[in-house]
């Protein structure tokens, strides 16, 4: 599938609502692409590098600063397309208590279950922390699923191109699948963009049909 991004940096995100669990959600808009992963990895900085406004999402220092599903109308400035994506509470996050955290999980759990329009998920790491026990946990339930996964190795920018490269090459050696793909990413620089919107595009574009490729460099 060939998509002109070769030029789009920027995608149009516009808050629809937040839930706090599946009951909640608002009806779909399209296809829909969740972005998940532990608390604090940057997954609200992910959707605000994306639309290139630091407001569209809370980001905080503070682990568990996400506590509902927030959903953002996807426009693709230029092409007819459309969707939705879902920031989603993190998980692992141990000070949240125990009780708390458990309720966060369900709801997260039961909404990447059960929810129609969901094509893809994607999942947001730390590139110094790749591969902990819960994100092992997301990545077997999208394989046994079927919904592709796409890991980004954020907080690039922290490591220097060297060690980058090793991150990238040992993560995919690990994880990579025909459905699991894996790039390098930094919400704070913008690395990785192109091939994050290429990839959001293809699963908005043809939501069943996805085409393997796990060697994304920035
Ligand atoms: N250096 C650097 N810092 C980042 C990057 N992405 C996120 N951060 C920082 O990491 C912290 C957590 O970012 P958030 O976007 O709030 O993380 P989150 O995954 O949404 O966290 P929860 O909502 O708690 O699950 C903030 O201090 C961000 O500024 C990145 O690519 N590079
Ligand atoms: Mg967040």
């Amino acid at each position: 599938m060939n998509h002109p991004t070769n030029n789009l940096k920027r995608l149009t995100l516009e808050f629809i609502a937040s839930a706090p669990d599946l009951k909640h959600c608002p009806s779909a808009q399209g296809p829909e692409v969740a972005i998940a992963g532990r608390s604090n990895a940057g997954k609200s900085s992910v959707l605000n590098q994306l639309s290139g406004n630091r407001r569209t999402a809370k980001v905080s220092k503070t682990p568990g600063r996400t506590q509902l599903l927030n959903f953002f109308k996807l426009i693709v400035p230029g092409m007819s397309l459309q969707g939705t994506l879902v920031d989603l509470p993190g998980y692992g996050f141990a000070k949240a208590g125990r009780s708390s955290q458990i309720k966060w999980q369900q709801s997260v759990n039961h909404y990447l279950a059960n929810r129609d329009p969901l094509v893809g998920v994607v999942m947001v790491t730390d590139i110094r922390h790749p591969g902990q026990p819960l994100d092992l946990d997301l990545i077997n339930w999208a394989q046994e699923s079927e919904i592709p996964l796409h890991i980004l190795l954020n907080k690039a920018d922290k490591l220097k191109f060297g060690p980058q490269k090793q991150a990238l090459n040992q993560a995919v050696a690990a994880l990579a699948t025909p459905t699991v793909t894996i790039q390098l990413y930094s919400a704070q620089t913008g690395l990785g963009q192109d091939d994050l919107i290429a990839r959001l595009l293809s699963w908005l574009d043809a939501p069943p049909a996805f085409k393997s490729d796990h060697s994304l460099t920035p």
